[in-house]
């Protein structure tokens, strides 16, 4: 499997980064622990090595405070001087929270751990190992909870606000720079400090000297109140209400009830902060107008109107209502952050990238993050806009594949900028291909159909009809059941099965037997037709095998199971090799196998044949069943063109037929201009499409 070369690439980024009892994010740049990024590494370690995701987190948590916050970072004693600011700096000892011999900073940052832990439940292939961890954090998860709630809740509607930049994880983003600008920094005395960050990466792609100054300052004041949160809220100039953090929130107190079921405790708590922080999220934050959750500066009281991609989080954390979800898709998906089909751009810059101050390279004003893009594919997902998902999933896989497993990516021309073999990348990378690399394992019991199953032999075999309205009927069923009952390439099985539509159908079908129904007027009707009996046959076979996970659980699904036509007898098989003739090689991505690899389903009509054939191809070729990596010199495709080599005989054909279908131009003149392609085949992943 072509990915696996890559997912040890990834492996060996974290071996690299991994100290033996946490996960730097960069050895140089950031050779402490962090926060979040713990929370998104031990989600990488989870597909693979449990014990490692639990100690990620434990020695994080082991360093919370004692009122509850979880700090950005845990330093660690013998890597120090490399980083700014450092213990010296902070001061955190004069806090009476803060851990005594334990070195951290005096923030925190998006509470990602109570998801983190719940995926390495369930991804761990013990779980009942995992159960002691569950006991051990599910106290500590719920005080760092109880913290937010108690000291940064002011108007106790479930608001969460940060004090810091730093602690929203993104820090020089655009959102904050109305905030920042009322830090005079000619009037207020900022402390001597000296910048390590930009001596190591290009001063370009990081932040300017004046939100250094302004970051340093608020830390100043911050040690000056002896991290006392009552006395820090009262004078900060910085109290923002993030939709990211709170989104995050959110995120973690669903999975804390859920933490909570498992384990026997009551998860009234979380289930309470999920409600009160999602209702006022919802009503409070978003414009729509703009079609976008918006961060609140809390001392002005009003919405600071910068579009980032923080305001789509409200997907990741499953608290946009429907309809303001169908806005932020609509927004999501334009020339603002990177439309479907859009040229030369990847996934999801953090800025607006029609904005004169955007920035492709500069940190978070504008390059694409792979942890936020990850986020926004699991929001997507979870709202059911497949494509959209589908396409940061492609980007997520693609841009360390090609350019290297970087801190963020160049948002037009995907290169790799900030420090290399960065942690978070790697993990959230080894997440998305284990989907990829896992789903074929056979995970099915497999059973027999034995002999020949004819499945239309139930009913009346004659009748009185004539061909054309049998057709017709056909036609007008198949239609009814495909539109009503898949949505997104998933398929409502259960839903066909109690259906009248699919009572009827059962009727016409079994007209079939001994009428000659497949002697056509036009290439285009019996090519149509085709198709249609085909993704109807597998719908009707998974649903009178009692199909539960996939296809592949019978052996013979696409041989001996058949549809008696005018006395002679068609498996799924046949039906290919008939339509076979038309030497179409856009027909197999029209084929749907009820799997997971298929594009989504469609009633063909012999009108509107062409247009049809093409976009199942092109939503096909765009999905990530096609991963192109010019940099690798590599095209990895699904296996589906090798079972088609009758279209496919040639790694020419291939090429030649996939470069029709993409849009970015790197990758295209690639396709047209490099002779020496490797072509590597992807596994099709088998699951039931329900
Ligand atoms: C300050 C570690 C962290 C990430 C943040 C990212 C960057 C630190 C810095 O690196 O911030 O926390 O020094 O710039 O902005 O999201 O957690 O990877």
């Amino acid at each position: 499997m072509p990915i696996q070369d890559y997912i040890e690439k990834a492996k060996r980024v974290l071996d690299k980064n991994w100290t033996g009892e946490y996960t730097v994010p960069s050895v140089h740049l950031y050779p402490h622990q962090w926060n979040w990024d713990s929370g998104f590494i031990a989600i990488g370690y989870s597909r693979y090595d449990t014990d490692r995701a639990i100690k990620e987190l434990e020695h994080l948590f082991k360093a919370q405070w004692k009122n509850g916050m979880l700090p950005q970072i845990v330093f660690n004693k013998n890597a120090l001087g490399k980083y700014f600011p450092e213990p010296d700096f902070w001061k955190t000892e004069l806090s009476p929270d803060a851990p005594k011999n334990i070195l951290t900073s005096g923030i925190t940052m998006p509470p990602i751990h109570g998801y983190a832990v719940l995926k390495i439940y369930e991804n761990a292939k013990d779980k009942d190992k995992v159960i002691p961890f569950l006991k051990w954090i599910y106290p500590k998860l719920i005080k760092l909870h109880e913290y937010l709630y108690l000291e940064r809740n002011p108007d106790d509607n479930g608001l969460i606000y940060i004090r810091h930049p730093w602690e929203s994880g993104m820090d020089n983003s655009p959102m904050w720079d109305p905030i920042l600008e009322r830090i005079d920094i000619n009037k207020v005395k900022i402390p001597e400090f000296k910048r390590k960050d930009n001596k190591i990466v290009d001063p370009e792609q990081r932040p300017k000297d004046i939100d250094y100054k302004r970051y340093v300052y608020l830390v100043d004041l911050f040690r000056k109140h002896k991290y006392n949160e009552k006395k820090i809220f009262e004078e900060c100039p910085f109290i923002a209400i993030d939709p990211l953090f709170n989104s995050i929130l959110c995120a973690s107190n669903e999975a804390l009830v859920k933490i909570a079921e498992i384990i026997g405790e009551d998860p009234k708590k979380p289930e309470e902060w999920f409600s009160m922080t999602a209702r006022s999220v919802r009503d409070l934050l978003f414009s729509s107008e703009k079609k976008i959750f918006y961060a609140y500066d809390y001392i002005e009281g009003k919405l600071i109107e910068v579009e980032t991609a923080a305001g789509f989080m409200p997907l990741f954390g499953g608290i946009a209502s429907t309809q303001q979800a169908l806005k932020l898709y609509e927004h999501l998906n334009s020339l603002s952050f990177c439309k479907l089909g859009e040229k030369n751009c990847f996934a999801i810059p953090n800025y607006d990238k029609q904005k004169d101050d955007f920035s492709s390279k500069n940190y978070w004003r504008g390059p694409i993050w792979i942890n936020i893009n990850w986020m926004l594919y699991q929001g997507l997902k979870r709202y059911k806009f497949k494509q959209k998902a589908e396409h940061l999933e492609i980007s997520i896989m693609e841009l360390p594949m090609r350019f290297g497993f970087y801190e963020y990516f160049d948002s037009f021309i995907g290169k790799g900028y900030g420090t290399k073999d960065f942690s978070w990348s790697a993990a959230l990378f080894i997440d998305l291909a284990y989907d990829m690399y896992e789903k074929n394992e056979q995970k099915w019991k497999i059973r027999k159909v034995g002999k020949p199953l004819i499945l239309n032999l139930n009913g009346e075999h004659i009748s009185i009809e004539n061909r054309e309205e049998i057709l017709k009927d056909f036609n007008c069923l198949t239609k009814k059941i495909i539109d009503q009952y898949s949505k997104n390439g998933t398929v409502d099985y259960n839903g066909i099965k109690l259906s009248p539509e699919y009572k009827l159908y059962q009727n016409v079908i079994s007209k079939f037997v001994n009428k000659d129904i497949l002697s056509f007027q036009s290439k285009e009707e019996e090519i149509a037709f085709l198709i249609n009996l085909y993704n109807m046959m597998v719908i009707d076979s998974i649903i009178k095998l009692n199909i539960q996970n996939s296809v592949k659980e019978i052996d013979g699904f696409f041989t001996d199971i058949k549809y008696r036509i005018n006395g002679k007898d068609y498996s799924l098989d046949d039906i290919r090799e008939k339509l076979k003739k038309f030497n179409d090689p856009r027909i197999p991505f029209a084929l749907v196998k009820g799997t997971n690899s298929a594009p989504p389903l469609r009633f063909i009509s012999k009108k509107e044949l062409e247009k049809q054939l093409d976009t199942a191809t092109k939503d096909f070729i765009r999905s990530p069943e096609v991963l192109i990596l010019p940099e690798e010199k590599k095209v990895l495709i699904s296996e589906l063109f090798r079972w088609n080599s009758y279209y496919f005989d040639s790694n020419e054909k291939i090429i030649n037929f996939i470069k029709k279908y993409v849009k970015d131009d790197i990758k295209r003149e690639f396709l047209e201009k490099e002779k020496d392609i490797d072509i590597r085949y992807l596994l099709y992943d088998w699951t039931l499409n329900n």
